[in-house]
C-alpha cells in the first residue's frame, strides 16, 4: 500500500533549473479553479491557480460588457460545498449581473482564505509530462517553470473568443469592442453610431442596453435565435430567506434536473394533451420565464421533433406579437428546432427592435467580408458611418482554451493535434495518453449549469486522486477503451436529440462555428442528472475506466 500520510512524494531532482514544485496546479481563477482549490485543501495537497488576468472571475472577468449576466438562477450559481458560505451572502436579482457574479467569487475567495494560493497576470503557455519522473513540467508567458504531480485545468468552456477574420479589419476608424474581452473602464455609447455583430447570447443580452444609449444601432444577424423572457426581478427579503432555508432541496433539485438548473422537468409530454393544454402550458411557461419555459412545461421538447415543432411556432407567434414592424419580426423568426442552437435568455430583446434607433440587417445570404474607414462591407452592399463596432461573435468552445496550450502527453503528442484527429475523453474530465491531468468542465462534459457541472467534476477528480493515493500507485490515466465508450455516449445521446440539428445552424455545441474546427459534439447533452449517476457509478465501482500505475521508467531519461 502507499504512503497515505505523504500522499505526494516530491521527487528529488525538484531543484532542477529553477522550477516550483507544487502538488496539484490549476489553470484558471473561475468557479472551477475555485471549487478544485478548495478540493486539494480537503485532500492535504498544495495548490496554486495561475491566471492571466489580472484578478479572479474567469468568465465574470472577461465578459463584463454591458448587460452580462447569467442565465441560471443566481442563488443556484454559486459553490455547493458550504451551506455556511451560501447563508451569509445575499442574492440580488433572479439573474445575477457580471459584476454581481465576480462579487459572489471575491465574497468567496475571500471567505475561504484562497487568495493567497492564486497568481495572476500569468498565462500558462505549455504544459509537458515527464514520463520519468511523473511530474508536469508547466511554463508561463512570465518565464516561470513550475512542477507539479497533478495539472487540472479549469480553464473554461467558452473563454478564448472567436473575433471573424473580415479582410481589412484594421481599416476602421472607430472604435472596436468584443463582448467577450471587454474593457475596465466605462464605455461611453451616448450619442455614439453602433453596429453590433452577432446575435447569440451575448448580442442578445449587450444590445438593448446600448440601444438606450446610442445615437443608432444596427443589428448584423446572420442566424435568428429563440430568444425566451428571462423574466429577472429583484430578490426580495422573503424569497432571500426560502433560498437559504431551502439550500439543500435547491442543490437536490439541480442534482435530478437535465441541465443542473434549480427546476423540476416536466413528466408530461406535450404531445400526449389537447392542442388547448398545450397553449395553456407554454403561456404559463412563457410568463414564468427562463429556461422553465423550456423544462418545466412538457418532456418532449428536446427529443420529439413534431413537439418542438409547436413550441418552436409558439415562440414565432410571440415573436410576431411583440415586434411591430412585419419585415424585421420575420428576419428574427427562427425556422430550425428549438434547442438546436443554444437559447438564450432575453431581456426585453425583441421589444428593442420597435425603438426607432435600432435597425436590423439580414447577413444570412449576404456575409459581412470586409470592414472599410467607417464600418463594413458585405458581399453586395456596404454600410458606414459607425462610431464603434461590437463583435458579439461568439466563442472556439469547449476545447478553445487547451488547444492554445502547448499541452504534451506520455509520448510527446500535443492536446492540439490529438484533437485535430478525434476527441476522445472519459467524462469530458480525462484522457488517455495524459496521466495526472484532469479538465474541469472539458470537452464531452455537459453543457449546463457550469457551478453544478464544476461541483460534481471536482468531487469525481478528488474521488480519483484519493483512490491513487489510497493504491499505492501514482499515474492515473484514463484508458482507452473507456474513452472510446464515453466518446460513443456522447453521440447517441445526442443524436436522441434535436441538438444534432445544429450541424445545419453552425452550433458551436458542435464546433460548426469556427471554420476548420474538427466537428464533433464537442458537450453530453444525455442530461447533466444522468452525467452525475455516470459519476457516481465510476467513482463507486473503483473506477474501472482508469489506470492505475508506476510511473514508467523511459530508457533515454534513465
Ligand atoms: P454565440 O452564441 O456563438 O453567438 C455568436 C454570434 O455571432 C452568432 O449570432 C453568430 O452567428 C454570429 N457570428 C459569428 N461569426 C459571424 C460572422 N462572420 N458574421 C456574422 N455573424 C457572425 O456566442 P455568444 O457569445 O453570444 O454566446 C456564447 C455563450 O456564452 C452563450 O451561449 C452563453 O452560454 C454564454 P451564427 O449564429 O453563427 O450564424
Amino acid at each position: 500500500m502507499g504512503n497515505r500520510e505523504d500522499p505526494i512524494m516530491k521527487p528529488k531532482n525538484q531543484s532542477a533549473g529553477q522550477a516550483e514544485w507544487i502538488d496539484v496546479l490549476i489553470i484558471g481563477a473561475g468557479f472551477g479553479g475555485l471549487r478544485m482549490l478548495q478540493e486539494c485543501r480537503e485532500l492535504g495537497l498544495e495548490a496554486i491557480i495561475l491566471d492571466a488576468a489580472t484578478d479572479l472571475g474567469g468568465t465574470w472577468y472577461w465578459n463584463r460588457y454591458p448587460g452580462a449576466r447569467t442565465d441560471t438562477e443566481s442563488w443556484a450559481y454559486c459553490f455547493y460545498f458550504s451551506e455556511k458560505l451560501n447563508e451569509q451572502y445575499s442574492f440580488k436579482e433572479r439573474y445575477a449581473t457580471w459584476d454581481s457574479s465576480l462579487d459572489y467569487l471575491n465574497y468567496a475567495a475571500d471567505a475561504l482564505d484562497m487568495r493567497r494560493h492564486m497568481r495572476f497576470e500569468r498565462r500558462v503557455t505549455t504544459a509537458r509530462y515527464i514520463n520519468s519522473e511523473n511530474v508536469w513540467e508547466v511554463q508561463t508567458d512570465t518565464g516561470e517553470t513550475y512542477r507539479c504531480r497533478y495539472l487540472v485545468s479549469a480553464s473554461g468552456v467558452l473563454s478564448v473568443a472567436y473575433k471573424p477574420p473580415f479582410k481589412n479589419s484594421e481599416a476602421f476608424n472607430g472604435k472596436v469592442y468584443l463582448t467577450a474581452n471587454w474593457p475596465k473602464e466605462h464605455v461611453d455609447f451616448a450619442g455614439k453610431r453602433v453596429a453590433v455583430i452577432g446575435t447569440g447570447a451575448s448580442g442578445v443580452q449587450v444590445i438593448p442596453i446600448i440601444a438606450h444609449e446610442a445615437a443608432h444601432v444596427t443589428v448584423f444577424q446572420r442566424t435568428p435565435n429563440y430568444v425566451l423572457p428571462a423574466r429577472n426581478a429583484p430578490v426580495t427579503d422573503a424569497q432571500q430567506r426560502a433560498i437559504r432555508r431551502d439550500f439543500h432541496q435547491m442543490v437536490a433539485q439541480c442534482r435530478k434536473q437535465v441541465f443542473a438548473f434549480p427546476m423540476t422537468d416536466s413528466k408530461v409530454a406535450l404531445k400526449s394533451v389537447s392542442p388547448e393544454e398545450q397553449q395553456r402550458v407554454l403561456e404559463r411557461g412563457w410568463e414564468i420565464g427562463g429556461f422553465q419555459f423550456a423544462f418545466e412545461t412538457f418532456n418532449d421538447i428536446l427529443t420529439d421533433r413534431e413537439s418542438n415543432a409547436v413550441v418552436a411556432e409558439f415562440v414565432r407567434k410571440k415573436i410576431r406579437a411583440i415586434v411591430k414592424d412585419p419585415k424585421t419580426a420575420e428576419m428574427l423568426c427562427p425556422d430550425y428546432a428549438l434547442f438546436a442552437k443554444r437559447p438564450p435568455l432575453g431581456h426585453f430583446y425583441f421589444e428593442t427592435f420597435n425603438r426607432p434607433n435600432v435597425n436590423l440587417v439580414d447577413v444570412s445570404d449576404d456575409p459581412i467580408e470586409a470592414m472599410t474607414a467607417t464600418g463594413l462591407k458585405t458581399r453586395t452592399r456596404e454600410f458606414g458611418d459607425f462610431d464603434a463596432v461590437v463583435y458579439a461573435t461568439g466563442f472556439d468552445g469547449g476545447t478553445g482554451a487547451l488547444v492554445k496550450i502547448d499541452v504534451r502527453g506520455t509520448n510527446n503528442q500535443s492536446i492540439a493535434e490529438t484533437w485535430r484527429k478525434s476527441l476522445q475523453t472519459q467524462f469530458g474530465i480525462c484522457m488517455n495518453g495524459f496521466p495526472n491531468f484532469f479538465m474541469i468542465s472539458g470537452p464531452q462534459a455537459p453543457f449546463a449549469n457550469t457551478p453544478m457541472i464544476v461541483d460534481r467534476a471536482v468531487t469525481w477528480i478528488g474521488d480519483c486522486i484519493r483512490h491513487v493515493q489510497a493504491s499505492g500507485d501514482t499515474v492515473v490515466e484514463a484508458r482507452a477503451e473507456a474513452c472510446e465508450n464515453w466518446t460513443k455516449f456522447v453521440q447517441t445521446t445526442m443524436d436522441m436529440t434535436v441538438l444534432a440539428d445544429g450541424a445545419g445552424v453552425n452550433s458551436w455545441f458542435l464546433g460548426k462555428n469556427i471554420p476548420g474546427k474538427l466537428q464533433a459534439p464537442l458537450f453530453f447533452f444525455g442530461g447533466a442528472n444522468n452525467y452525475f449517476i455516470e459519476l457516481e457509478k465510476e467513482s463507486g465501482g473503483g473506477f474501472k475506466g482508469m489506470q492505475f500505475r508506476r510511473p514508467t521508467i523511459d530508457a533515454a531519461a534513465a
